[in-house]
């Protein structure tokens, strides 16, 4: 059966501000994009995704909108914006954008007008009375806050479940919903093909009552995956995505096995596929911010999971939210190399369409910031200073920070090993790792057997076999060090065995070596430290 085009190609994640700059004033841009995009090319992309480029004030780099049909300045103009689809069409790469919609900017005209109570834009937003002068209910934010602002003017509150400059739309009021697809179309007309949904399980909300007592995020179970949210994406399907040829991938947080087959049951056509964050959370106690050791088997079974759950999923071991995967699931130390080309095989391996986040290519690893001051995220300045009230030692916040911090992330694509690894020929807006002279783009670009030659090798490789791109998937081992599966079409059965361990160990797997991480053609019964293998098995399943 032929694949929809969104199944086949491979998704490369743009977090526009650290990508390449072109100008010099140390934020990334369209241009410096447009100028990477035979970079794109080469490596086997067929989609980028754009992290938000719309007109923002940047409290949360893009993810607070203060115009959805605007490009933010410091990322370029709207003549940018057309070329670099035109530009990415005459390679075959489609664009999908951002879609921010639980929230706007309090920089947004519509927020700004519903400052006042009897502007016809009160309604888009969340605005209610206090309750003995405190706030209208006991929710928390998703950001280490409270999510009730009080505004003087109008003696009222209005509700953000994010930073307090991202006040939440109202999808009780229709007009909003008429606003979105207008927004849809316009975008779907200049030519992108799809959008990355933010948060867009939590869409609705239900009631505005006091939420049961727990930990974090007290209110959730009145916005979670409400009824109210399917009927939105359905409506928004049904209205603007299914005249067009584009796709959806939700960002799901807290979704469940049952959530995810909700929302991307083919049958009531709502999302395409979806980003789950089990296999995210296989590293923590509760919250990301207390970690615990990572277990192999652990991450495997929690993608287990997801892999039987849904039909058809998308992938992802990094994102702009995420820690950097080698630093968390590998070893950026002595196995760097070998545990980046381990992470990329699991990722391009499993059944569904695989994200690549910007850096993950070349085996970027997470910040070398000594100090909170080098940190921009809102998210980690919110959670260090909470932290700190709860009277958590400041060695503890600081490693919490290191650890987990988004800014991980979010440090300049290190290009090559000039000054500011080629990012920038200015100051950039956050600091480039000090490790860009060893680990760049440019020192891996003609090498073969380095990250980046063995990421175009696996994308070439599922490419060119259909079990990998579309075979179903099966669990064989979930050890503490080794990890295995089975991916099969009709007759043919692959097994990709992969060795979290910085030991040789053993497999019972036997086969034809299709690939090997380290360039093996032939692995008898051990696998190498941090090795991963991709076998076709002579007898069924191995
Ligand atoms: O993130 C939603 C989200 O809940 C988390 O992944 C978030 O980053 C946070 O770490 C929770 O602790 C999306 C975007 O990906 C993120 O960048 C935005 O900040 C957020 O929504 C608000 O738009
Ligand atoms: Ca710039």
């Amino acid at each position: 059966m032929k694949q929809p085009w969104w199944q086949e190609r491979i998704v490369y994640q743009i977090y526009p501000r650290s990508f390449q700059d072109s100008n010099g004033d140390g934020i990334g841009d369209l241009r410096g994009i447009i100028n990477r995009l035979d970079y794109l090319d080469a490596l086997g992309v067929g989609v980028i995704w754009l992290s938000p480029v719309y007109r923002s004030p940047n409290v949360d780099n893009g993810y607070d909108i203060s115009d959805y049909y605007d490009i933010n300045p410091q990322l370029g103009t709207m003549a940018d914006m057309d070329e670099l689809i035109k530009k990415a069409a005459e390679l075959d790469i489609r664009i999908i954008m951002d879609l921010v919609i639980n929230h706007t900017s309090d920089q947004h005209v519509w927020f700004q007008q519903s400052r006042d109570p009897k502007s016809p834009y009160r309604d888009y937003y969340i605005w209610r009375p206090g309750k003995n002068g405190k706030p209208p209910n006991n929710w928390t934010s998703f950001f280490a806050e409270d999510c009730w602002v009080y505004d003087e003017k109008s003696g009222e509150y209005y509700l953000h479940l994010f930073a307090k400059e991202q006040p939440d739309l109202n999808y009780n009021n229709p007009k909003v919903l008429e606003e979105v697809k207008n927004i849809l179309s316009f975008w779907l007309d200049k030519g992108i093909s799809g959008f990355r949904c933010d948060v867009i399980n939590i869409l609705y909300k239900d009631s505005l009552a006091d939420g049961r007592q727990r930990l974090i995020l007290r209110g959730i179970e009145h916005y979670l995956s409400r009824p109210g949210t399917h009927e939105i994406l359905q409506s928004l399907r049904r209205d603007v995505f299914s005249q067009y040829d584009c796709f959806t991938v939700g960002e799901t947080v807290f979704v469940t096995p049952q959530m995810g087959r909700d929302l991307c049951d083919p049958e009531r056509e709502e999302l395409d596929m979806i980003f789950s964050f089990e296999h995210m959370e296989t590293d923590q106690f509760i919250v990301k911010w207390f970690k615990r050791k990572f277990h192999p088997g652990r991450l495997a079974k929690a993608i287990d999971r997801w892999q039987r759950a849904l039909d058809w999923n998308a992938n992802y071991l990094e994102n702009h939210d995420q820690p950097r995967s080698v630093s968390r699931f590998g070893n950026d130390g002595r196995f760097w190399s070998e545990s980046a080309k381990l992470l990329a095989t699991l990722l391009l391996t499993l059944r569904g369409t695989p994200f690549i986040y910007q850096g993950q290519e070349i085996g970027m690893t997470n910040f070398d910031f000594t100090s909170l001051g080098q940190v921009q995220d809102v998210e980690s300045h919110n959670v260090y200073h909470l932290a700190k009230k709860l009277l958590i030692p400041g060695w503890y916040r600081w490693r919490m920070i290191q650890q987990t911090s988004r800014d991980n992330a979010r440090t300049p694509m290190q290009w090559d090993g000039t000054a500011n690894a080629g990012f920038s020929t200015g100051q950039p807006w956050l600091g480039v790792n000090n490790n860009f002279k060893r680990i760049n783009v440019a020192e891996q670009i003609d090498r073969d057997d380095s990250i980046l030659g063995f990421y175009r090798e696996l994308i070439r490789l599922r490419a060119s076999l259909d079990t990998l791109k579309s075979g179903q998937f099966q669990l064989l081992t979930a050890g503490r060090h080794v990890v295995a599966y089975a991916r099969s079409l009709e007759n043919e059965h692959l097994i990709i065995a992969l060795n979290f361990s910085t030991r040789n160990r053993r497999i019972a797997y036997k086969g034809e070596v299709i690939l090997a991480s380290s360039g093996r053609t032939a692995i008898g019964d051990e696998l190498l430290p941090y090795e991963a293998v991709i076998l076709r098995s002579m007898s069924g399943r191995g």
